[in-house]
């Protein structure tokens, strides 16, 4: 027994010991830091705390228990430091690990609107300009619109099965006979000048922009399903000149100042006179159909309850993949339904 050990001499190295280990664990900067100050203080064989335990023995049997709670508080701070020490050298670890603020930044992906999208914007944006309105119609239509309202009689081609996507009838095929063909899904976006002319009486001056569906055989030009923009003009005094000049002003908005259209007098059953407007296709010497258009048929006119002799239109109906095409250089309108994203990121 060491006669000069007294429990408070013990005591005061306890504390001594308690803030030296403090200091270590909480000062250590790194995980080898860490481990090397556990192993002096908290280490089972030579640590410092394990001295101190043994040292409990050289002390009077009286104070041994005084000293026993110390060193029990001590022990178990020094424990829950090491504890904390980990948590804190863990988490800084996987910090740097996961951000390293020297790297150069990865750009966010952007997305893109679809070169058809862009499309139908720009032009409602132009023909806004021009003093058009927004007007839309059902894809699913019935027979009057898609043709009776537009002078398309029973027994006009345009109507012919194979030209079509009629709807089968609600009690299906079979029953054909009974209820005849109701519905389709439109081949036109005419059917909407003629949903604005039973809404609203004239003047009117609406543009159509929508999905349209013909069973045609696909082709670099053709496809079964297109976009088409209608524009619809009807008021006092409207004349082909101001179809013409329309037409003219919009091509070049669209498609550049340096562009060249051209009118073919052409056959619609619900204008007269119909054209047709062509653009020549990639500045090449080669001609291609934009659209259809017309002064308003006085039939049309007189079936929605407006008076010819009182006011006249002019309508059009222009082929929206064309126009995408023709602006964008695009060959085979098939590319604009792959969603192929090499492509789709090029617009
Ligand atoms: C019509 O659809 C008429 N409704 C246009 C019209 C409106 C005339 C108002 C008079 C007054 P057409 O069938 O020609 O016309 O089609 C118009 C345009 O749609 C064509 O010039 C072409 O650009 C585009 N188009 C036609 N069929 C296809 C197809 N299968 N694939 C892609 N575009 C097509």
């Amino acid at each position: 027994m060491n006669p000069t050990d007294t429990l408070e001499t013990a005591v005061a190295d306890l504390e001594a010991l308690e803030s030296a280990g403090r200091g270590a664990l909480e000062g250590a900067g790194d995980p080898g830091e860490l481990e090397a100050a556990r192993i002096e203080f908290l280490g089972q064989k030579q640590g410092r705390l394990k001295t101190a335990q043994e040292r409990l023995k050289t002390l009077e049997p009286a104070a041994r228990r005084a000293y026993g709670q110390r060193f029990n508080q001590v022990k178990t701070t020094l424990e829950s430091l090491l504890e904390s020490a980990r948590v804190r050298l863990a988490s800084r670890g996987q910090a740097l690990e996961g951000i390293d603020v020297t790297l150069p930044g990865v750009p966010p992906v952007l997305g893109h609107r679809h070169p058809l999208t862009q499309t139908t914007e720009e032009l409602t944006e132009i023909f806004g300009r021009f003093g058009f309105a927004v007007a839309r119609g059902p894809e699913v239509e019935d027979l009057w619109h898609n043709f009776d309202a537009l002078n398309i009689p029973q027994n006009h081609p345009a109507r012919d099965p194979l030209d079509n996507y009629y709807l089968a009838p609600p009690g299906g095929v079979e029953s054909l006979h009974e209820h005849g063909l109701w519905a389709m899904l439109r081949s036109q976006t005419s059917t909407v000048q003629i949903r604005v002319m039973e809404n609203q009486p004239p003047p009117v001056r609406v543009i159509a922009i929508g999905r349209v569906y013909r069973p045609d055989t696909v082709d670099a030009t053709h496809s079964f399903m297109f976009h088409q923009i209608e524009g619809l003009m009807v008021q006092k005094g409207v004349t082909m000149a101001d179809l013409k000049s329309v037409l003219s002003l919009f091509a070049r908005a669209y498609l550049g100042e340096d562009v060249r259209i051209r009118f073919r007098p052409s056959f619609f059953p619900f204008t007269e006179p119909s054209v047709e407007v062509d653009m020549v296709w990639h500045g090449k010497a080669r001609w291609v159909e934009m659209g259809g258009a017309g002064m308003v048929d006085p039939n049309v006119l007189r079936s929605v309850g407006y008076d010819p002799e009182d006011v006249s239109g002019f309508a059009f109906g222009l082929g929206i993949e064309r126009l995408c095409m023709r602006r964008h250089g695009i060959d085979d309108i098939r590319l604009l339904y792959q969603n192929d994203v090499d492509f789709l990121r090029q617009f």
